[in-house]
Formats: C-alpha cells, sequence, structure tokens
C-alpha cells in the first residue's frame, strides 16, 4: 500500500513537472552570469600587443646528442625585435645562423655545450631560415626555418 501511494506521488511530482511550467524555464540566472564574466576576459587581452614583441626571446637548441640537427626545424616568433638564445649541449661546435626575408646573415657565438651569449635580430613578417654554418653542418641537415608574423 504504502509503496504505490510513493509511486503516485512521484508520478504525480513527474507530471507536475513535465506539463505547465513553460514560464519557469526563464534563462535569467544563466544571463546574469555571462554579463558579469566579459570583463575580466577582455582586459587581459591588451597589454602582450602593445610591447610590440620587445623582450621576445627565441630558444634554439642543437642536437643534445651530437646529431647534426638542431631539436627543432621550424619555429615561430612574433615581429619585432627578439632575442635568439642558442643552447648547444652537444661536445660538437654549433652556432646559429639567421639570413633571409631581408636579413643579412646574422650568426651567434659558436659553442661547444654551452650556451651562447644571446643575439638579437629584427625580425619582420615573413619567413627566415636558420642554419648553423660551422662546416657541412647546414649540408647535413642542420637548419629549419623561422615563421614570423
Ligand atoms: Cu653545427
Amino acid at each position: 500500500m504504502r509503496r504505490i501511494a510513493v509511486l503516485a506521488a512521484m508520478a504525480a511530482l513527474t507530471l507536475a513537472a513535465c506539463g505547465g511550467n513553460d514560464n519557469e524555464s526563464s534563462s535569467t540566472p544563466a544571463a546574469t552570469e555571462a554579463a558579469t564574466d566579459t570583463p575580466t576576459a577582455a582586459a587581459t587581452d591588451t597589454p602582450t600587443e602593445a610591447a610590440g614583441g620587445s623582450g621576445a626571446k627565441l630558444a634554439i637548441a642543437a642536437d643534445p646528442g651530437g646529431a647534426l640537427k638542431f631539436t627543432e626545424s621550424k619555429l615561430t616568433a612574433q615581429a619585432g625585435t627578439v632575442e635568439i638564445d642558442f643552447s648547444n649541449q652537444a661536445q660538437i661546435p654549433h652556432a646559429v645562423a639567421i639570413e633571409g626575408n631581408g636579413l643579412d646573415e646574422k650568426t651567434t657565438e659558436t659553442v661547444t655545450g654551452a650556451d651562447a651569449p644571446p643575439l638579437s635580430v629584427d625580425l619582420k613578417p615573413g619567413t627566415y631560415t636558420f642554419y648553423c654554418p660551422v662546416d657541412g653542418h647546414r649540408a647535413a641537415g642542420m637548419e629549419g626555418t623561422i615563421t614570423v608574423k
């Protein structure tokens, strides 16, 4: 007896919930939340753009295992002054030279098992080539591209 009464009560509730609550499903609470969200998100975007890429760094590393290649052959950077930070942990001398897209060759110091001093370059939108200027290394595949946006 008792069970039936409960089921009946539940059925009644379900019916009530399904029918006639068209007016209750208003979206007011959700809309209020969305409105309060917006200002914070928009504010965080702007400052980085305004800096114009000054202080941007581009890390390039020679294969630490001694292969004649860089760890990445496709890099991307933002237009502007970019500091090239070249790291060569291998026991083979390497450097990084960058050229193309109107830039004459710019080369870091050649280092062995060390980081080269940072090299600043002005990059414009376009594609540059970077490679190792040590004899034979570029021909062996130690080169790649930098896409600047
Ligand atoms: Cu090299």
